[in-house]
């Protein structure tokens, strides 16, 4: 299993752009496209859709993390390798006590002082964003680009920036201390996911 730190492209399955019987086709693109690390993101569904949806994926992704947005407690039986959090959660150990200890746990921060809290509390990566408005997440302010490169001087974890971020603004991102990055919208959204992936990754990797 890669981990995070081996991990630049995060790719998320959005049931808010997808429907649940998309999900293993557009798994494929991102993987064929380099997507190191996949995250199951189902706001509002049911948790029994949620627990058969993540079990049939999980086979698919070998050495792919996979990570399950929300639901800690799914992680152990639909054969996940971890969870995803947001500020509102509990913490990182209660979570961790429902994922199983060897469950990889991230959390989202928003800004220096949660990445800070993140790092302390034990998360394997966060989320750091969002860097620009998103219809992903509507409504939250965007934190833009300039404490990107302090992040990374104080955290030592895998960080993946995130919010807003298409390929056409990916160089600027880049230049701006950007290592690893998460992309929901402009993925799901791409006429060609693979290529799209493809592309983002080859920025990234050539950074
Ligand atoms: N979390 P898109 S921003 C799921 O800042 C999510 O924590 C964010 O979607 C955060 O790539 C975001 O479509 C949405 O902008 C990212």
């Amino acid at each position: 299993m890669k981990s995070p730190s081996a991990c630049f492209l995060y790719g998320i399955l959005d049931l808010g752009y997808l429907p649940p019987k998309d999900c293993k086709r557009t798994a494929h693109a991102m993987l064929e496209g380099g997507v190191d690390i996949l995250q199951l993101r189902a706001k509002g569904y049911p948790l029994s859709t949620i627990k058969t949806l993540a079990s049939s994926l999980a086979p698919l992704l070998h050495d792919i993390p996979f990570i399950i947005n929300d639901y800690p407690e799914l992680v152990t039986e639909t054969g996940a390798t971890g969870f995803h959090v947001g500020q509102d959660d509990p913490p990182l150990n209660q979570a961790r006590a429902l994922a199983g200890q060897t469950a990889l746990g991230g959390r989202s921060t928003h800004n220096l002082a949660q990445a800070q809290a993140a790092h302390a509390e034990g998360a394997d990566y966060i989320g750091f964003g969002p860097l620009f408005p998103t219809p992903t997440k509507p409504g939250r302010p965007a934190i833009g680009l300039e404490n990107i490169r302090e992040v990374h001087r104080l955290v030592p974890l895998p960080i993946f920036c995130i919010g807003g971020i298409k390929r056409e603004n990916l160089p600027a991102i880049i230049a701006a201390g950007a290592r690893r990055i998460v992309i929901v919208s402009g993925i799901l959204q791409a006429p060609d996911i693979r290529a799209y992936c493809q592309d983002c990754k080859d920025l990234l990797m050539s950074s």
